[in-house]
């Protein structure tokens, strides 16, 4: 049996993040979270690219141009869809889970899902930065500890060089 575990080490790594400035005060807050986690495992500040996009529906094209360039690590995907605020709720957050889905499958770059679909902007507002934490740096460790899994899992006779990452 072999069993292999990732580990948010960020030394090396270069990490893009895609987020959406519908919501912004949220969003912002979300960014936040991720950025401090990120340089909390030791990623540079000079290893991150962030790109704003209008809303959560545009973060799927993006996160695909960012894969495509081979430059980073992982990426991180960060937007709040509020049910209380729009009609088309399932939607924009249901495209926004797939689309960001499929650029992982499909390009085989750790690509990390924090979009908040919630009831309510409290609801929102306590995932980030709030009561219940900030899931932007819970992002920043899932999308460091996704690179390191793809580095160590069994068959690969040595870590994946991804270009533009400096392990
Ligand atoms: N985008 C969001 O990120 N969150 C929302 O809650 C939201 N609402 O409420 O509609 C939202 N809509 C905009 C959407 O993401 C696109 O930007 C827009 O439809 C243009 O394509």
């Amino acid at each position: 049996m072999t069993e292999s575990r990732g580990a948010p080490e960020g030394a090396g790594r270069r990490i893009g993040v895609v987020v959406a400035r519908f919501h912004e005060h949220v969003t912002a807050k979300l960014l936040e979270g991720a950025l401090g986690g990120l340089r909390a495992h030791g990623v540079a500040d000079d290893a991150v690219d962030v790109a704003w996009v209008p809303g959560a529906f545009e973060i799927p094209l993006v996160a695909r141009q960012l894969a495509s360039t081979g430059g980073y690590d992982a990426l991180i995907c960060l937007g709040a869809v509020v049910r209380g605020e729009t009609a088309h709720f399932d939607l924009v957050a249901g495209e926004a889970a797939r689309g960001i889905a499929d650029v992982g499958r499909t390009t085989g770059i750790p690509v990390v899902f924090e979009v908040l679909a919630t009831e309510s902007l409290a609801d929102a507002e306590a995932r980030a930065g709030g009561a219940h934490g900030n899931k932007g740096w819970d992002a920043a460790e899932a999308a460091l500890e996704m690179a390191d899994l793809l580095d160590r899992l069994p068959g690969l006779t040595q870590p994946v060089q991804r270009e533009g990452s400096t392990r």
